[in-house]
């Protein structure tokens, strides 16, 4: 593949699988029996916010146990030597960031920031106090303490960085380049991507264990685990531009 001038990069849980972070809908997306798409939605925090927040914090708690694999540094060692790229990713975790990946928009917001429901303001809060299942966090940028939620973009609220990315999108022109690892292209508007790059020309390449629903949104298809896929691939592609 020619050398693009741009690169769009596209993650979903798939890439953290191999640093142990469970999947969606791996082990079929529930969790204490509930399906992700019940906790993970506005009426859930309302309804029930104890479970909710139970669920974020034991998620937030593990951050602390699971490092970026290859896959992750694959994409930083992409972003350093390659063509200008920018990085989306769905997921939470903060192993993108840990890896080293500068140019990098969660579209689906943070485990390690909460958000204060009245101001709207959001900050890293990963204390030992803050991780505890059971105790809501409190704010400080209140003069009444106010109690935060989780900075994660729920279902049926909008992406965040929207914007940003119809605007990289865009820019993206015939041989360039959208990647996409590790995403089964269930949730929307993510899943459209790929789709939205190859509209303006790009180039789709996908790296995923197995067929996603979008599968046809894509020129190139690399099944198999990231971690042992994309660090050649992006090896192959870097010596291939370097010597042109
Ligand atoms: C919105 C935070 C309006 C929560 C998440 C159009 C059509 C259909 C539905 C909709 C639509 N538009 C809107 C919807 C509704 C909804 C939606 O898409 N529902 C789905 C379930 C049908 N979308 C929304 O509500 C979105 N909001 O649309 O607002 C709007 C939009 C734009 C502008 C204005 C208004 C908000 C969606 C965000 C929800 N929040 N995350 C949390 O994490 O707790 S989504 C959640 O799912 C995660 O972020 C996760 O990343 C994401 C997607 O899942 P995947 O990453 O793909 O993970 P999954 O387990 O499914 O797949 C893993 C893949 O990896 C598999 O394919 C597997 O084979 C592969 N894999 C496994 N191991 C490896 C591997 N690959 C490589 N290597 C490995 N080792």
């Amino acid at each position: 593949m020619p050398r693009p001038n741009r690169i769009v990069v596209l993650t979903g849980a798939g890439i953290s699988a191999e640093s142990g972070v469970a999947t969606f809908r791996g082990e079929d997306g529930l969790w204490e029996g509930h399906r992700i798409e019940e906790v993970a939605t506005p009426a859930a925090w309302w309804r029930d916010p104890d479970t909710v927040w139970r669920f974020y914090s034991l998620r937030r708690k593990a951050l602390l146990d699971v490092e970026p694999n290859a896959a992750h540094h694959a994409l930083v060692r992409l972003e350093r030597e390659g063509p200008e790229m920018l990085l989306i990713t769905q997921n939470v975790d903060d192993l993108h960031q840990r890896a080293g990946s500068s140019s990098l928009l969660p579209m689906h917001g943070q485990l390690r920031m909460l958000r204060c429901e009245r101001s709207g303001r959001h900050q890293e809060r990963m204390g030992e106090a803050d991780l505890d299942p059971s105790t809501f966090v409190d704010c400080t940028c209140c003069s009444t303490p106010s109690r935060m939620r989780p900075d994660i973009v729920w279902f049926g609220e909008v992406p965040m960085g929207m914007d940003r990315i119809h605007a990289a999108i865009d820019a993206l022109r015939m041989g360039d380049l959208c990647l996409v690892v590790g995403t089964s292209g269930h949730v929307h508007p993510a899943a459209g991507i790929a789709a939205a790059a190859r509209n303006v020309g790009a180039r789709t390449v996908l790296v995923n264990l197995e067929a996603p629903v979008n599968l046809h949104d894509f020129d190139e298809v690399h099944l198999g685990p990231a971690g042992g896929t994309l660090p050649g691939l992006v090896e192959a592609w870097l010596e291939e531009w370097n010597d042109a």
